[in-house]
């Protein structure tokens, strides 16, 4: 039985090797990745049960993301297989230290999918349910399925976890706002990062936006507050230092690793000082690789990490 239940978009992803650009590569890395997939890997990863489904189309690359998603130890039961549309790709590259990313999702497979996708015992069954914005951006039918799943998981006392995950490719900012916002009001924790929230309130002053997520009966777990994450309620702001990372690689899924870490928390039953601490460690930990999810480490790795212990391997 999965601990947390998560659902949305997973794509198959192509980057050069060796720090070339699209153009000039000859070969290309064939991954995937999904902001909710590899929150359910990192969960996995830190030793937990995570369930994943969405919608993949019926040809190689679905086939591939399930039975990577399955390798790593993520319950992929409840995929809806759809033989009428392809799955979403995604290419990405970095030039001078600026990610590209470039989505062919459009009519995907994911973007069909339907309230009648989601399993209601499946949901009821797990302690989180973890949900992002990316997925009501897809299209009017996946916006109708988050809030159906939202209202599932408030019916059967499931916590809604959310992490807005803004991708103005997506939909534009007017249209992110009214959903986006429309969902905190239901989740139990809202997890933006502050440039995000800069976006969503067309705002950049930290003391004034606190009042809007006051308004909020969500605790926000704000990313990047003056390289600190804001634990914010209306008791007040508890700030817990990010960990200073030198060798940054890939800032993909950094955000997802960081969710992860804080669901581990949570799951953990730690005090949500605590469950941000891990949350920031393994955040910043799936940066010093490339990749989504591929540095997402264990739990072994971030304890350590988290303890600061010496580690000799020889
Ligand atoms: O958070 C990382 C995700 O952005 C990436 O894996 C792909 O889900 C994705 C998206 O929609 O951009």
């Amino acid at each position: 039985m999965a601990e947390v239940v998560t659902f949305g978009e997973s794509m198959g992803l192509l980057m050069p090797q060796f720090e070339k650009t699209l153009e000039s590569s000859q070969t290309l890395e064939f991954s995937f990745g999904g902001a909710e997939s590899n929150v359910a890997i990192g969960l996995s990863r830190l030793g937990h049960e995570a369930g994943w489904f969405g919608r993949l189309g019926s040809d190689p690359v679905g086939k591939k993301i399930a039975k990577q998603l399955r390798a790593e130890g993520v319950d992929v039961s409840r995929i809806v297989w759809d033989d009428g549309h392809a799955t979403g790709m995604m290419m990405r590259e970095v030039q001078y230290q600026e990610v590209s990313v470039y989505y062919h999702r459009k009519h995907s497979a994911a973007s069909h999918m339907v309230p009648a996708d989601l399993d209601e015992a499946y949901i009821a069954s797990a302690q989180i349910l973890h949900v992002t914005g990316i997925t009501p951006a897809l299209s009017d039918n996946c916006l109708q399925t988050v809030r159906e799943a939202i209202r599932m998981a408030k019916k059967h006392v499931v916590k809604v976890s959310f992490d807005p995950n803004l991708r103005l490719k997506l939909w534009d900012i007017a249209k992110a706002r009214e959903v986006i916002w429309s969902l905190a009001e239901e989740a139990d924790y809202f997890l933006p990062g502050f440039d995000e929230l800069k976006l969503l309130l067309d705002e950049s002053d930290w003391e004034r936006m606190r009042p809007r997520l006051n308004e909020l009966d969500a605790i926000s777990v704000v990313k990047g507050v003056e390289r600190n994450t804001c634990i914010v309620q209306r008791s007040g702001v508890t700030s817990v230092p990010f960990m200073n990372v030198d060798n940054v690689v890939d800032t993909i899924g950094a955000g997802d690793g960081f969710c992860a870490g804080f669901l581990s928390g949570l799951l953990r039953g730690w005090p949500l000082e605590k469950a941000v601490q891990l949350a920031n460690v393994n955040g910043a930990m799936v940066i010093q690789m490339k990749g989504d999810w591929e540095a997402a480490p264990t739990w072994e790795l971030v304890k350590r990490r988290m303890e600061n212990q010496a580690h000799i391997e020889r």
